[in-house]
């Protein structure tokens, strides 16, 4: 039923869909506007870091079933994985939904399938099957013609976690909303060619919301959390006790409280909900204030502790938006360190053990180096613990005499 599929935009979601349908032996085409990005895939390579995915990736591109190329080319289904970030306003961008959807609105034919996969606001999925309307009047479009149009028009959100996409890919259910039934059904045959776990069917619009719910589930939670650990501080209890107690309650599982939220899901995907009904959605834009607001905390502290030395190092242990990668997208840990330096209170060492070099939003600060976790924590006067990297856990607690310790993570509790 599906020979060809093209998967429009190459990214951490894209590319692994395309080498997971390439390895079941359907022939991919894998399309993305970087060059660079085409290049690589084309040589059997990967430019993302993701486990496992190299060698998916390389067997799919060397026995012919993936290929990449910058410009769409016929397919019996399209499944389009672009980013759609927020702009100034926390309002959506869906600026990229629409330019995919436009450049492969000329090599649709009748019978054709597309997908959108991107994490999108509620009505992008009919608003694409519009675009792809307006761009090709000679085909009939499941927003007017329902089940007997002559394209076919689903939604289905990704819900892999970095650093485990290979194997969720495969085993986490999937929620399928088409624009009709037919839209739904055919959806669901094309996922199941590679996953083996359920494929649920529902319409366009929950799909969408679904999708929006489970990061913003997930950011509430962190929020309380989050705020659990600012009251704590207020009444001299440890957080991380509390949580620990509170959570042998059977029906009671609160989250971990750290420097903020980061990544580029989590902390967008609820703006989403908070944008199309502002009057509704007061605990989710709560939420996503506590959570902003926690980065600005943290300074706080660390300013306060500061304001007691004259010119204190300041190490500020990890950099990335959560444990054990090397991701520094949208990093809480990234903004302390940012505006500690701009407060110009002393010298910062930042750790990341993960990357060589500073990255480029934080080399114009002249009061801020990149150096090893002992190094840093030996030279310190405050150290400011803000990602629980596994290799942290081994600084030994007799190096933190003396110092004063801002744990944001509760490494050392
Ligand atoms: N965090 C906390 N405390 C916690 C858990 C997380 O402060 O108890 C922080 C992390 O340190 C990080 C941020 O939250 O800064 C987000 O990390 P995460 O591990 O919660 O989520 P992501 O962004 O890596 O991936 C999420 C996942 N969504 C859910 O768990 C509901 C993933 O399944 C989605 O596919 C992904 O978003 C996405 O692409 O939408």
């Amino acid at each position: 039923m599906f020979d060809t599929v093209s998967m429009i935009g190459l990214g951490y979601i894209g590319l692994p869909t395309a080498a997971m349908l390439a390895s079941r032996k359907i022939r991919v085409i894998g399309v993305d506007i970087n060059q660079h990005a085409v290049d690589t895939i084309n040589k059997g390579e990967i430019h993302i870091v993701e486990p496992e995915l190299d060698i998916i990736v390389s067997a799919a591109v060397s026995q012919g079933y993936l290929r990449a190329t910058t410009r769409p080319e016929p397919a019996d289904a399209f499944l389009i994985a672009v980013p759609t970030p927020f702009m100034g306003d926390h309002e959506p961008d869906v600026r990229y939904v629409e330019a995919a959807a436009k450049s492969i609105a000329p090599v649709l034919k009748k019978g054709d399938l597309v997908i959108l996969e991107s994490t999108s606001p509620v009505g992008t999925t009919e608003q694409m099957s519009e675009w792809l309307g307006q761009a090709r009047p000679d085909l009939t479009f499941p927003h007017q013609k329902g089940e007997g149009a002559d394209i076919n028009v689903a939604y289905c959100p990704e819900r892999v976690l970095p650093g485990k996409v290979v194997h969720e890919l495969v085993n986490n259910d999937r929620v399928i909303g088409g624009i009709t039934d037919k839209c739904s059904a055919r959806a669901i045959a094309l996922y199941k060619i590679f996953i083996e776990a359920n494929c649920i069917k529902t319409n366009a619009r929950t799909a969408e919301m679904c999708k929006l719910t489970e990061n913003s589930f997930r950011d509430v939670n962190i929020a309380f959390a989050n705020e659990l650990s600012i009251i704590c501080d207020k009444l001299d209890i440890n957080v991380w006790e509390l949580i620990k107690l509170a959570n042998h309650h059977p029906r009671v599982s609160i989250l971990q409280p750290g420097p903020g939220v980061g990544g580029h899901c989590i902390a967008v995907d609820p703006w989403f909900i908070v944008s199309k009904t502002p009057q509704q959605a007061r605990l989710i834009h709560t939420a996503r204030q506590v959570n902003d607001g926690k980065p600005h905390y943290v300074v706080e502290k660390v300013l306060s502790a500061a304001s007691t030395m004259t010119n204190p190092v300041i190490a500020c242990l990890g950099l990335a938006f959560k444990p054990d990668i090397d991701d520094l997208r949208e990093s809480p840990a990234i903004e302390v360190v940012q505006l500690l330096a701009g407060h110009n209170i002393g010298h910062i060492l930042a750790v990341e053990p993960h990357i060589e070099n500073l990255p480029l939003s934080l080399t114009n600060f002249a009061n801020i180096e990149l150096v090893s976790a002992e190094a840093a924590v030996q030279h310190a006067d405050i150290i400011v613990m803000l990602v629980s990297h596994q290799v942290f856990y081994a600084i030994n607690r007799s190096q933190l005499q003396g110092k004063y310790v801002i744990d944001t993570r509760g490494v050392w509790q």
